[in-house]
């Protein structure tokens, strides 16, 4: 390809993402409660502080998926066919796929994200590190069909879909997700998906606003987005972080509240807000193990196995297509 049309194609994309964005807040903003869809927060800035809050001491999902995925990784490698592809939705760190990457003999490893520049890195870095893997990543959006590389075609798949970014859709987009991943993976295959507990709401509180304030400027950093990218004119001084468990709902919701009566600018629209009004910006749906495993059978999925830490803070499923 040459350099010129391979310039064009990444600014046209680039100008869709933009597109997407502007017609997302817009809508959102329009919206009685007014809202924005989470996935906005994971540009470069939020994206690092994402890292930051997985570090944190109150953040405990991290690094509790991780000592599971440490402590049973001889029980997943069990039930992992010989020869079989893993297919990641959504790449971030590398560190959780690294863990089953030690444990079960895979072939092939296709990591799926929007960020293309960002997947290749990843990829180059696992490369490095397993010779024998081959690393096919789809640069794509995760949460809508996709294909398959054709070198992967006539493998058995395993879905991996760790962090409990599962929890980030409402139930109904949980079952929908679930769905066309089976669809994606097809007959035999197999899915890992982490998934955050329900527990004590003083837990839920404290990782959700934590001592440091990290948490608040990466709910923050979405309004900084919409100035930087969009032309917004958003006083990030005006709104407030909160975040507040709904029993009602067994979710997190983060909001952004405003501290005052006013106007904000954005793609040509003004929207108007009264003191105390929020922006309803992330739901973080905690599961039980029934639920969880419930809600994966309406989407066509068999619970074959579940592991727990020993504080029953979170989960990893083992599922089958049914
Ligand atoms: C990515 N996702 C599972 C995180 C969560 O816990 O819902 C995002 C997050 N929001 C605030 N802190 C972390």
């Amino acid at each position: 390809m040459n350099i010129h049309v391979a310039k064009r194609q990444r600014n046209n994309a680039h100008d869709d993402v933009r597109l997407a964005f502007a017609r997302d807040v817009v809508e959102g903003l329009s919206q009685q409660p007014k809202q924005l869809p989470p996935k906005y927060f994971y540009d470069e800035a939020g994206s690092h502080l994402f890292e930051q809050i997985t570090l944190l001491p109150e953040y405990y999902p991290t690094r509790t998926e991780l000592k599971i995925l440490r402590d049973r990784g001889t029980d997943i490698a069990s039930i992992i066919p010989q020869g079989a592809a893993l297919v990641e939705f959504g790449a971030g760190a590398t560190t959780k796929v690294r863990l089953l990457l030690q444990h079960c003999a895979f072939d092939a490893y296709v990591p799926v994200d929007i960020s293309g520049a960002f997947l290749n890195g990843q990829a180059d870095a696992l490369r490095g590190d397993f010779p024998n893997l081959a690393v096919h990543p789809v640069v794509a959006d995760f949460t809508t069909p996709f294909t398959l590389p054709e070198a992967v075609k006539d493998m058995p798949k395993v879905g991996f879909f760790p962090g409990s970014t599962i929890g980030n859709f409402d139930p109904d987009e949980a079952i929908a997700f679930l769905r066309s991943a089976r669809e994606i993976l097809g007959d035999g295959a197999t899915m890992i998906v982490g998934v955050d507990l329900e527990k004590d709401e003083r837990v839920l509180h404290a990782a959700y606003n934590d001592a440091a304030g990290i948490t608040a400027q990466f709910n923050e950093n979405v309004l900084q987005r919409i100035n930087r990218e969009l032309g917004g004119d958003f006083n990030l001084s005006a709104f407030t972080h909160r975040a507040i468990y709904s029993d009602e709902h067994h979710r997190i919701e983060m909001h952004l509240v405003s501290l005052e009566a006013q106007k904000a600018h954005v793609c040509g629209q003004t929207f108007s807000f009264h003191s105390g009004e929020s922006i309803h910006t992330e739901s973080s749906y905690k599961y039980s193990v029934e639920r969880l495993q419930a809600l994966a059978r309406d989407a066509g999925w068999t619970p074959q196995a579940t592991w727990t830490d020993e504080g029953k803070l979170f989960s990893v499923h083992a599922l089958r297509v049914s």
